[in-house]
This record gives structure tokens, sequence and C-alpha cells, in this order.
């Protein structure tokens, strides 16, 4: 950083699907980033505490109904109420931990097969959002996943709409993902995680550059 600006964060995504472990490895990975002296917060998406986020909430819960383009819509909303928050924590050198972004907005609604809410059209409504530097995918079967603790509770958590949206994350996977086995032990998971997350934190700080979604 010979330009004299401080260095940027980096923007990294876990995304799989419910019950796979992401929260326990963003908050373990956040810790580990911060006793190394890296400045680390963890987001989740949807983010329930605005207004959009309760209606999000409550149409999860199943206590509400919605057309699919519109809770669609209201998730990719949720995401840009936060995008210059987002930007300015990144640009002022802190990384970003997110529990789920846009590749999971795509991929659950792309899952629901439809017609009108192809995974083209899907993708072109998060162009104005950063692109993570990293995608950690963290994958197991549906059924281990239904077999994990509280599953069920919401309105996604059914084997055969979980197996279609690992299938539409397998399609949105380009050389910026990292697919992890969410099977192992939460120690081996995280100890991969960092592995994978040093080296890009690394590269934000030396100044490579944010991408856009979906350049
Ligand atoms: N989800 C999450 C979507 O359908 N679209 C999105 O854009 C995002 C961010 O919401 F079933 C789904 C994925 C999951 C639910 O659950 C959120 P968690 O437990 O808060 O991750």
């Amino acid at each position: 950083n010979d330009s004299g600006r401080r260095p940027r964060g980096a923007l990294i995504a876990f995304e799989g699907g419910d019950r796979c472990g992401k929260t326990t490895q963003c908050s373990k990975i956040v810790e580990h980033l911060r006793s190394t002296g890296v400045d680390a917060v963890m987001w989740r998406f949807p983010d329930r505490s605005t207004s959009i986020g309760q209606s999000i909430n409550a149409y999860l819960a199943e206590q509400s109904h919605m057309d699919d383009a519109v809770i669609h819509m209201l998730f990719v909303a949720n995401r840009l109420e936060k995008r210059d928050e987002m930007l300015r924590l990144l640009a002022g050198g802190t990384t970003l931990v997110l529990d789920r972004y846009s590749y999971s907005g795509v991929a659950y609604t792309a899952a629901k097969g439809v017609p009108y809410l192809s995974m083209e059209y899907c993708k072109s409504l998060e162009v104005l959002l950063p692109a993570a530097d990293l995608v950690v995918h963290m994958t197991m079967t549906p059924e281990s996943m239904a077999a994990r603790g509280g599953y069920g509770e919401e309105r996604y958590e059914k084997v055969e709409f979980q197996s279609k949206v690992m299938a539409a994350f397998e399609a949105l996977r380009d050389e910026r993902w990292a697919v992890i086995d969410a099977s192992g032990t939460i120690d081996d998971i995280h100890e991969q995680v960092t592995s994978i997350v040093e080296p890009v934190v690394r590269c934000a700080h030396n100044g490579c550059a944010l991408g856009r979604l979906w350049d």
C-alpha cells in the first residue's frame, strides 16, 4: 500500500444449506482473525433487525404468505439497505464475514423452479452489490442436515427442497468458491476454513480489487 490508503478488508461469504454449521464457523473464524490482529466482524443475511428483515422473518416462520417474486425482492432489498455500510467498513479496513449473502438469495429462489424467477433473472438483481472475495460453500447431504437439531422449524427446511438448493449452489460456483465438507468436526472444519480465509484477507490488505456481482 504505497498509495497511502488504508488497506481494505475482505468480503467473505459462508453459504450452504440450512443447519450445516455456517453460523458456528463464521463466529469461529471472526474470533480467530481478531486474535491475530485482523479487524473483522460477522454479519448475517437476512438481517432480521430491520423492518424489511422483520417481514422476511415472518415469512420464514410461516406466519405470513408472500408472492415468490415479492419475498425474493425483499431479500435483495435487505442486502441493498446494508450496502453503503458494507462498502464503508470494507474501505476502512474491516473484514466482513457474512453468514449467507447474494448466493443464498439466488440459490433459494431459483430452487423454487418458478419460470419467471430464473437463475439469470435472480442474478441480475444483485449487480449493485460487491462480490465476495471468497465464498466458503459448506456441503453435506440434505438427509444429514435434517438429522441435526432444530431442523424443520422454518419454511425451507425440507429435504427435497434442500437438494434443489444444493444443485443451484453448484451451478453458481466459480474460482472464488471453496467447497468444504460440513460433516467433519467443528475443529477440523475451522482449521480448513482458516487456511482458506487467511490468504484472502492478506490479498485484500495488499490491495487486490473488490469485484462486483457477477463480473
Ligand atoms: N434465504 C436467505 C433466502 O431464501 N434468500 C436470501 O437471500 C437469503 C439471504 O432464508 F432458509 C433463506 C435461506 C434460509 C433462510 O435462514 C435464512 P438462516 O437460518 O437465518 O440462515
